[in-house]
């Protein structure tokens, strides 16, 4: 039987919004442990990381928040993760604001030599501490995974960078800052905005995704799955809502083409922020689309 192995990381220190940190009990109490039992897996919780709350600081002369506790709980995260990897298991980590990433992915590559990304969010968390507007965390995480930026970020687990900038595919963008537009071209990130959802449909883009992931060679693609890609109207419960987003039902076959595909490897879903959501519905509609990258079909 396939292994699922969830480790929640309430974490709220990569931006300002409290609440994030209830993100991984949101999502166990919409039953996600059931759903995935249902769907044929063994499930193991491993519960939550615990997160340093010991020194809370702006560093005065980069402004970034909260470095010392999230790079911690980063190296705790990415401990539990190596373990699971260790174990053939599939690593399931639910957020928690996007920071998490940082951890998630240091822990993964310690056994990819390729790993391909796929971010699916709003933003394009691709900011460096001289191009942030805000000094949050969870606006450098990709940033940080390809190497840029905070030394003390991009070098967690005492390796850098975590992933090559042509294996990451970012999906359901349209609130870039300046500084990661031109890092974008720089890089040669390949970006799916909404302008590309819109105009030829989430199952090109999918499809698209999945060639240029099997042309690059990749030895398997983990999914950062940012609940603010979603359009606020379905996804009310995030803290950085952006209007024009993907809609409940564009997620769900992006998700079920790529359990088709067979690609994914470990994904984590963040940034449900139970305190801004309405009936812990951003919760359970993160629950419905990892039933669907699990293969649920509706027939
Ligand atoms: N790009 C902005 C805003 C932001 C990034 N990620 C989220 N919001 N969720 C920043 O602060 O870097
Ligand atoms: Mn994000
Ligand atoms: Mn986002």
């Amino acid at each position: 039987m396939k292994k699922i192995s969830i480790i929640g990381m309430p974490m709220d220190l990569g931006q300002l919004r409290r609440g994030v940190d209830m993100g991984p009990s949101a999502i166990r109490y919409a039953d996600i442990v059931e759903r995935l039992e249902n769907n044929g897996f063994h499930v193991d919780d491993l519960g939550d990381v615990q997160i340093g709350r010991d020194r809370l600081e702006t560093d005065p002369q980069t402004g970034i928040r909260n470095l010392t506790a999230v790079v911690k709980s980063s190296e705790q995260l990415m401990a539990k993760v190596e373990g699971v990897m260790k174990a053939n298991s599939f690593p399931l980590i639910l957020g928690g604001d996007h920071s998490i990433a940082i951890g998630t992915l240091a822990g993964v590559t310690k056994f990819r030599k390729r790993l391909g990304v796929i971010w699916f969010d709003a933003h394009g968390d691709l900011n460096t501490p001289e191009t942030s507007p805000s000094g949050n965390i969870h606006g450098m995480p990709l940033a940080a995974s390809i190497g840029l930026g905070e030394k003390k970020l991009t070098d967690i687990g005492g390796f850098t960078p975590k992933v090559e900038p042509e294996n990451v595919v970012i999906i359901g963008a349209r609130s870039l800052d300046e500084g990661e537009k031109n890092l974008i071209k720089e890089k040669g990130i390949k970006v799916y905005t909404m302008h590309e959802i819109d105009r030829v449909g989430m199952s090109s883009i999918i499809e698209e995704t999945i060639a240029y992931f099997r042309n690059n060679g990749v030895d398997g693609v983990h999914l950062s799955f940012d609940l603010d890609g979603l359009d606020p109207l379905y996804a009310p419960g995030v803290g950085t809502p952006v209007a024009g987003g993907v809609t409940t039902r564009e997620a769900h076959l992006a998700m079920e083409l790529l359990a088709e595909s067979q690609m994914i490897t470990s994904a984590e879903f963040v940034e449900v922020n139970p305190i801004l959501d309405e009936r812990n519905k951003t919760g359970q509609l993160a629950v419905d689309l990892v039933g669907s990258l699990f293969g649920e079909r509706i027939l």
